[in-house]
């Protein structure tokens, strides 16, 4: 399958790629969650949403192999480096009860996908303590497992978790395509540098394409 990418045209082979959706989980996405906590206009995120689905769903209907990621640490914090915790000034830190349970922890409503994105069996789903999804996670086990050497990434925010991951795949060895209208991030500029800087110097990092493209391709 060709997809209309930049910096040029990307080689999708269904049977060896995946679909990582990183961290649409209510913290980043709903009013009350981590996200706000920083100061952040959480709308600006959910905009992306009815693409993320078109995609899923169209993936799903080919029958690739779909992972979901959540930023997310354990009950008693030891996951979390003190760093983390203590940077910046949030009006909520990581742990502290919000209106959706524990800031970042997981199993609290705030730590779940939104329902619109919302795993179903069969899909892996990890909770990641970092922002890169192959940090302190089986994901590069999982994926050589199945035989995986290209991954979609959807998800947010597009500079933060989702470039990490990005770059994290590029060092395993991983080919990334980027889709630019399901990706977003809280400061629209940073968004737009992460795009370029991802697919400048013959795709450095990886591709970026826009979701029509993918659709249009896949079966
Ligand atoms: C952030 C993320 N922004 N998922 N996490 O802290 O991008």
């Amino acid at each position: 399958m060709t997809i209309a990418a930049q910096p040029f045209a990307f080689e999708l082979d269904l049977a060896h790629a995946a679909l990582v959706i990183i961290d649409m989980q209510r913290d980043f996405v709903e009013p009350g969650g981590f996200g706000e906590t920083l100061g952040n206009d959480v709308s600006l995120l959910q905009a992306i949403v009815p693409a993320c689905q078109a995609v899923l769903h169209a993936w799903r209907r080919a029958g690739g192999l779909v992972v979901h990621t959540r930023e997310a640490h354990r009950p008693d914090l030891s996951d979390c480096p003190p760093a983390k915790r203590l940077r910046g000034q949030p009006s909520l830190r990581i742990g502290d009860e919000g209106p959706m349970g524990r800031i970042l922890i997981a199993g609290e409503p705030g730590n779940q996908i939104i329902d619109a994105l919302a795993p179903r069996p069969g899909e892996i789903v990890l909770d990641k303590p970092g922002k890169g999804a192959f940090y302190a996670t089986p994901l590069h086990n999982l994926l050589q497992q199945a035989g995986v050497v290209q991954l979609v990434f959807m998800g947010v925010t597009t500079e933060v978790c989702v470039q990490t991951s990005m770059r994290e795949a590029n060092d395993r060895g991983y080919d990334a395509l980027l889709l630019e209208d399901c990706t977003e991030s809280y400061f629209p500029q940073f968004k737009r540098a992460t795009l370029e800087m991802v697919r400048a110097q013959g795709a450095i990092v990886g591709w970026t394409a826009s979701s029509a493209a993918l659709l249009t391709a896949l079966p």
